[in-house]
């Protein structure tokens, strides 16, 4: 498997060195809304350690990024209503992956409406910082 690219997407958002629509951190991780959701209130939950996917994740880091899932997936239903959450996770290319840092998407969804493919259209900036501060008020009323 290749080394961890410091200089990946997701490296330089966790850096500050790019913008993102945070919807929450602490020390281990970050989550941040997608910008080509796939359902309204998509998100990215990242750990912070670098790691480029699954197969190179610390357990810790790995189990502290999925209790952060089911957090904003909890905050997620209460701030959209959502009726249910799809979580996906991709390793390395033959797996669907093309950012090289570990993620899990967290998709909320409505009853019978189909998620749009993946990376199919860029969000408007007003509609997902919108939706990030909902969904950050959510996440921090627990
Ligand atoms: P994958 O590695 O297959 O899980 O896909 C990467 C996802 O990251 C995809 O849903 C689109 C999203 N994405 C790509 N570039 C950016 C970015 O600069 N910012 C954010 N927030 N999301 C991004």
């Amino acid at each position: 498997m290749p080394s961890y690219d410091q200089n990946n997407i997701f490296a330089k958002i966790l850096r500050g060195e790019l913008p993102c629509y945070k919807v929450y951190e602490d020390d281990k991780a970050l989550a941040f809304l997608d910008i080509m959701p796939r359902a309204p209130g998509h998100m990215l939950v990242l750990p912070k350690a670098p790691a480029r996917n699954i197969l190179d994740v610390g357990a810790a880091d790995l189990a502290h990024v999925m209790m952060v899932a089911q957090k904003v997936s909890k905050a997620a239903v209460k701030a959209f209503g959502a009726d249910g959450i799809t979580i996906q996770q991709f390793n390395e290319g033959a797996g669907g992956q093309v950012v090289f840092h570990l993620h899990i998407h967290v998709i909320p969804r409505k009853a019978g409406v189909p998620m749009k493919p993946p990376a199919a259209e860029k969000e408007k900036p007003d509609v997902l910082a919108e939706q990030a501060k909902k969904l950050a008020a959510a996440i921090a009323a627990g």
